[in-house]
């Protein structure tokens, strides 16, 4: 399938990088405003063509999808001038700004029958989709909580510094996807309480945030994320998790060890417990910095390219993602005005 990007910056490197992971994708052409920008990866990549309007790309172009990977800003109408077209396409989280937009988003590709994915990676994370198979299993029993933790303070903003002016910070943009694991892991939510803070003062949004919701089947699921932590050994960005179920629980940990606890028999005190060490795939053009969160890059377009090539359903598409932007929203909404808002 030939199909270009849009936008040359930080994150497009990995992305490419993940798509050249897989068979049966040719990157024809790379966009950017920034020309000189776009002919460098243009060179990196060995990529034919080179533009700097999204116009040019899909005035010349014969794409099979396109893959966005620029700011939120420009979403809209990129992914209209695509849609327009009938060119199927993926764009990076946030895919809008509010919940208006990304519902037109939605619905625009949807009345064009044009395919439209959102690149939401956290969710296909090795560690994490051993924690959803633990539970699948069954072994823990009925869920009754679960914690969710991502407090790190990882220097974010060197590589990307946009997110220091970005108004809505932590959960638009890693709140995001501990939300959309909640939703994979715990199914979807019906209420949500919020509360945010700005630690760092040289920044624009809330660096600091914590989410306490009920999942439609009464489970209670608590959500922390922090770009502000100092901490003695900081764990960057790896996501900890504690289920608890009525016969076990499951704990992901640092460094990747999921540890399954079981009560075989409830009047006695005997546990057992099964540690397991997730290995985590060494791609050799992923920053060691990021290697769990840009390892999953491959399996999200992995899944992306089964459904575009007939053989699954993605499960990022852009109306599953709008459930999980609902949630993000709604906890801003929840922080702004300190109640619990309920989700329809
Ligand atoms: O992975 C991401 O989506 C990034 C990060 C959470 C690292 O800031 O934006």
């Amino acid at each position: 399938m030939k199909f270009a990007v849009i936008g040359c910056g930080f994150w497009s490197n990995f992305q490419i990088s993940a798509w050249y992971e897989l068979d049966g994708v040719e990157l024809v052409a790379v966009c950017d405003s920034d020309l000189a920008k776009a002919n460098q990866f243009a060179k990196r990549f060995k990529v034919k063509s080179v533009y700097q309007t999204a116009d040019e790309l899909f005035k010349n172009e014969d794409l099979d999808f396109v893959d966005i990977i620029s700011g939120v800003n420009s979403h809209l109408d990129l992914i209209r001038m695509a849609a327009s077209k009938g060119i199927p396409v993926i764009c990076q989280k946030p895919m809008a700004l509010d919940l208006k937009t990304a519902n037109e988003l939605v619905s625009f590709c949807q009345e064009r029958r044009v395919p439209f994915f959102v690149h939401e990676n956290f969710r296909w994370q090795k560690p994490i989709r051993k924690v959803k198979e633990i539970l699948d299993q069954g072994v823990i029993g009925e869920v009754f909580k679960a914690k969710i933790s991502l407090c790190t303070g990882f220097p974010v903003f060197e590589n990307q510094p946009y997110l220091a002016r970005m108004e809505k910070l932590i959960i638009a943009d890693l709140g995001i996807h501990l939300l959309d694991m909640s939703r994979f892991l715990l199914g979807e939510m019906r209420n949500i309480c919020c509360n945010i803070r700005t630690v760092n003062k040289d920044i624009k949004g809330e660096d600091v945030a914590n989410i306490l919701m009920e999942a439609e089947n009464g489970t209670s699921c608590f959500i922390e994320m922090s770009f502000a932590s100092i901490l003695e050994k900081d764990y960057f960005l790896e996501t900890l998790i504690m289920i608890e179920g009525a016969k076990g629980s499951i704990y992901l940990g640092p460094d990747f060890i999921v540890k399954t606890t079981t009560k075989k028999d409830p009047l006695l005190a005997k546990l057992e417990t099964k540690s397991e060490h997730v290995g985590v795939d060494n791609y050799s053009w992923a920053d060691p910095d990021y290697a769990v969160a840009h390892a999953s890059i491959v399996e999200t377009n992995r899944d992306i390219l089964n459904a575009l090539q007939g053989r699954g359903k993605c499960e990022t598409t852009g109306e599953d993602n709008l459930k999980t932007l609902e949630l993000v929203y709604a906890a801003y909404e929840s922080a702004k005005d300190a109640r619990v808002v309920s989700i329809i």
